[in-house]
C-alpha cells in the first residue's frame, strides 16, 4: 500500500486556480481548477503516473501543469504558488492563514466588509456581520471565529518540558493499536527544541483507517479538526495541535526524516542531493534519471545514500552539522545514560518539598550515582536560605545518611547568592569544606551589561565556586537574560575552571543551546543541575542533557559525567 499524493497536488493546483481567479486571469485559473478536479477523480496515485513521464497526459493537464506537479512531488513546494501568495495584498494573506478560508473568500472578506487583518475579521463576526454576506451565513461566521481561535492558539507555543509526558502517553496509546507498526513524534520535538509550536505524529501501518481511528480516539483529545486515512490533526486540552500523518512502512525512513526538519536543515540536504543527482521528499530519496529508489525505509539509509553519517536530531538546524556529517565529524554527543549525577538540588531545609533522604532515593531510582544538595543561602529570606550554622548542620545530617547508604553519595553543596556587588553571601572558610557550589544570581538585575559582566566574573573569580547557575537568569516566554557579555564570562570561566550550568527546569534551560555550543568551544567545562524543589522535577535531567546535545556537547564537556572521586579530585 502506498499513500497518494493526490490530495495533496490537488489543494495546490486548486489554491493555484484561485488565486488566479482573484487576479482574473480566467484562462488559466480555469485550467488549473479543471486540474485539480481531474487529480481529485483520479483512481490512480498521480506519482505512478509521473514515474511513467505521463503527467501531461492527464486530460486537462498541459505542459506547465505537469511542470508545477512535479516539482510538487519531488521538493514538496511549489514555486509558482510561493510566487502567487506572496504577490496577494497582505490582509488577505492573512485571513487565509485561517482554516477554511481560501484566497477567493479571503478577497471578498477584505472587499465587501473591508477588513484587511484577523483582529478586523474577528471584531465583524462577532458583531454578526459576516454572516450577512452573500454564501456565508451563521453558519460560516461561527466556524470562522472557530479558526480565529485555533490561529491564535497555533501563535502559542508549548515548553518541551510540558509536552515531554503528553507525547509519553500519546505513544502507548498508539502503539497498544495492532495496526500500529511504528509510531515517533517528528518534527520540534524529536529535535528537542526548548518549545513546540505543534506536534507532528509519524505512524507506519498497513492499514491507514485504523491507525487514524485509533489517533482521533485518543482520551485526550478535545477537538477533531479533521480526520483522513492518511493525514488528520486534531488539538489536545490546553489546544496543544497534533498532526497526524499514517505512512506505509517502507516509506517511514523518510517521512521521519522530513518531517522532522529542521526546513533548513532538509533544504541544504536536498541541495547535496541535487548535486548528487538524486531528489530526496517525503517519499524516499530517488536517481532524479529514471525515478529509481534508493533509500526510503530507514533514516540513516537516506543519510548514508548521500555520503553522510546520521545526524542526531538535535543537531539538524542547519548549523554546520551536515559539513561535519560529510566529514565524518560529528561529535559524539553526550547520553543520558552517562550522566552520573544531578549537580543541583534542592530539600525542604529551604524551599524545597523533600527531605534529603527523599531526594537521595529518588537520585537512585533514576540510576544515579550522586546528587548534590545545593540549597539557597541566607540572602534568599523568601526561600529560607540557609545561613554557615545551618549549612554546617545540613552538613552533619548528610554525613550520618552517606554512612549508611552504599554505592551512593549525598554531596555537601549550596547555592549560593551572588551579592550586588559580586561577592558570595557565604564565608570562604564554610565554601571550602562543601563538595560543590553553586553561584547564582537570584536579584539586582536592572544593571547594564558592564556591571552585571562584572559581577558575574567576580563571583567567577572568587575562591570555591565550581559552577554557574542558571547563568543568564532568563524564563522563557517571560523573562528576558539580563545583559551579560557571555564571550568575558567564559573566558574568566575557562581560566578559574569554573563551569556553567545548563540548568535542566523547563522554564529555564540555561544556558540555551546556542550559548552553550559556544561555551564549550571556549573551553567551559558544564554541569546540569535540574533545580529541583519538588521530587518528580528531578526528572527534568534529560531536558538538560538534550539542550546539552543541542549544544553539540559530548561526555568529556559535562561534569556529570564524573565519578564522584573524580569530581572531588578537580575540586582539589
Ligand atoms: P514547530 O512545530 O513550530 O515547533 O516546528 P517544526 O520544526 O516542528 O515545524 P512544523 O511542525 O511546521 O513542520 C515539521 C517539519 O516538517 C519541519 O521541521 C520541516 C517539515 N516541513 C513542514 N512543512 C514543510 C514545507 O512546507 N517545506 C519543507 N521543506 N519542509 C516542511
Ligand atoms: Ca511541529
Ligand atoms: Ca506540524
Ligand atoms: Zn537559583
Amino acid at each position: 500500500m502506498i499513500v497518494s499524493a493526490n490530495a495533496d497536488v490537488a489543494a495546490v493546483l486548486y489554491e493555484i486556480g484561485e488565486i488566479l481567479t482573484i487576479k482574473e486571469d480566467r484562462f488559466r485559473s480555469r485550467a488549473y481548477l479543471l486540474a485539480a478536479q481531474r487529480i481529485t477523480s483520479l483512481t490512480e496515485d498521480v506519482r505512478k503516473v509521473k514515474d511513467r513521464g505521463e503527467l501531461d497526459q492527464i486530460p486537462g493537464v498541459g505542459k506547465s501543469i505537469a511542470a508545477t506537479i512535479a516539482e510538487f512531488l519531488d521538493t514538496g513546494e511549489s514555486k509558482v504558488l510561493e510566487e502567487l501568495r506572496e504577490s496577494l495584498p497582505p490582509g488577505v494573506r492573512q485571513l487565509m492563514e485561517l482554516e477554511g478560508i481560501g484566497p477567493k473568500n479571503a478577497m471578498r472578506l477584505v472587499d465587501e466588509l473591508k477588513v484587511s487583518s484577523i483582529d478586523d475579521l474577528e471584531k465583524a463576526a462577532k458583531e454578526g456581520r459576516v454572516r450577512g454576506l452573500k454564501g456565508f451565513g451563521e453558519k460560516k461566521e461561527q466556524n470562522i471565529l472557530l479558526s480565529i481561535g485555533d490561529y491564535r492558539n497555533r501563535q502559542t507555543r508549548f515548553l518541551l518540558g510540558a509536552v515531554l509526558p503528553i507525547v509519553d502517553d500519546m505513544l502507548v496509546w498508539m502503539r497498544g493499536s495492532p495496526a500500529v507498526i511504528r509510531a515517533e513524534v517528528a518534527g520540534s520535538y524529536r529535535r528537542r527544541r526548548e518549545t513546540i509550536g505543534d506536534l507532528d505524529l509519524l505512524v507506519a501501518s498497513n492499514d491507514p483507517d485504523a491507525a487514524s481511528e485509533r489517533f482521533v480516539s485518543m482520551p485526550p483529545v478535545e477537538r477533531v479538526v479533521s480526520h483522513g486515512a492518511t493525514k488528520s490533526t486534531v488539538y489536545l486540552k490546553g489546544h496543544l495541535q497534533v498532526d497526524c500523518r499514517v505512512i506505509p512502512p517502507e516509506a517511514y525512513g523518510a517521512a521521519l526524516q522530513y518531517f522532522t526538519g529542521s526546513k533548513d536543515h532538509n533544504v541544504k540536504l536536498r541541495i547535496i542531493g541535487v548535486k548528487l543527482g538524486y531528489k530526496l521528499n517525503e517519499y524516499g530519496l530517488f536517481r532524479r534519471e529514471g525515478d529509481a529508489l534508493l533509500a526510503s525505509e530507514m533514516e540513516d539509509e537516506i543519510y548514508g545514500a548521500l555520503g553522510m553519517d546520521w545526524v542526531s536530531p538535535e543537531l539538524r538546524e542547519n548549523r554546520g552539522e551536515i559539513d561535519a556529517a560529510m566529514e565524518h565529524k560529528l561529535p559524539k554527543l553526550v547520553k543520558l545514560e552517562e550522566i552520573k549525577g544531578d549537580l543541583h538540588c534542592h530539600s525542604n531545609w529551604s524551599d524545597g518539598s523533600m527531605t534529603i533522604k527523599e531526594v537521595a532515593d529518588k537520585a537512585r531510582s533514576l540510576s544515579l550515582n550522586y546528587v548534590a544538595i545545593t540549597d539557597h543561602s541566607k540572602s534568599l529570606g523568601i526561600a529560607h536560605g540557609l545561613d554557615e550554622a545551618r549549612l554546617a548542620e545540613q552538613g552533619k545530617e548528610i554525613d550520618a545518611l552517606n554512612d549508611e547508604l552504599d554505592g551512593f553519595r549525598v554531596l555537601k553543596g549550596v547555592e549560593c547568592d551572588i551579592k550586588a556587588d559580586g561577592s558570595l553571601d557565604i564565608a570562604d572558610k564554610v565554601l571550602k569544606e562543601l563538595d560543590f557550589v553553586v553561584a547564582s544570581l537570584h536579584s539586582g538585575f536592572k544593571g547594564d551589561e558592564e556591571a552585571m559582566t562584572t559581577r558575574m566574573i567576580k563571583a567567577i573569580q572568587s575562591e570555591h565556586v565550581d559552577a554557574i547557575g542558571h547563568p543568564t537568569g532568563r524564563i522563557i516566554q517571560k523573562r528576558k537574560p539580563y545583559p551579560l557579555n557571555l564571550d568575558r564570562v567564559f573566558e574568566a570561566a575557562v581560566a578559574r575552571g569554573v563551569a556553567m550550568e545548563i540548568n535542566a527546569f523547563p522554564e529555564r534551560l540555561d544556558l540555551d543551546d546556542v550559548s552553550c555550543r559556544k561555551a564549550m568551544e571556549t573551553g567551559v567545562a558544564m554541569s546540569i543541575g535540574t533545580d529541583a524543589h519538588a521530587l518528580n522535577q528531578m526528572e527534568f535531567l534529560p531536558l538538560g542533557v538534550s539542550v546539552a546535545r543541542r549544544g553539540w556537547l559530548t561526555a568529556g564537556d559535562v561534569l556529570n559525567t564524573l565519578t564522584v572521586d573524580e569530581l572531588t579530585r578537580r575540586r582539589g
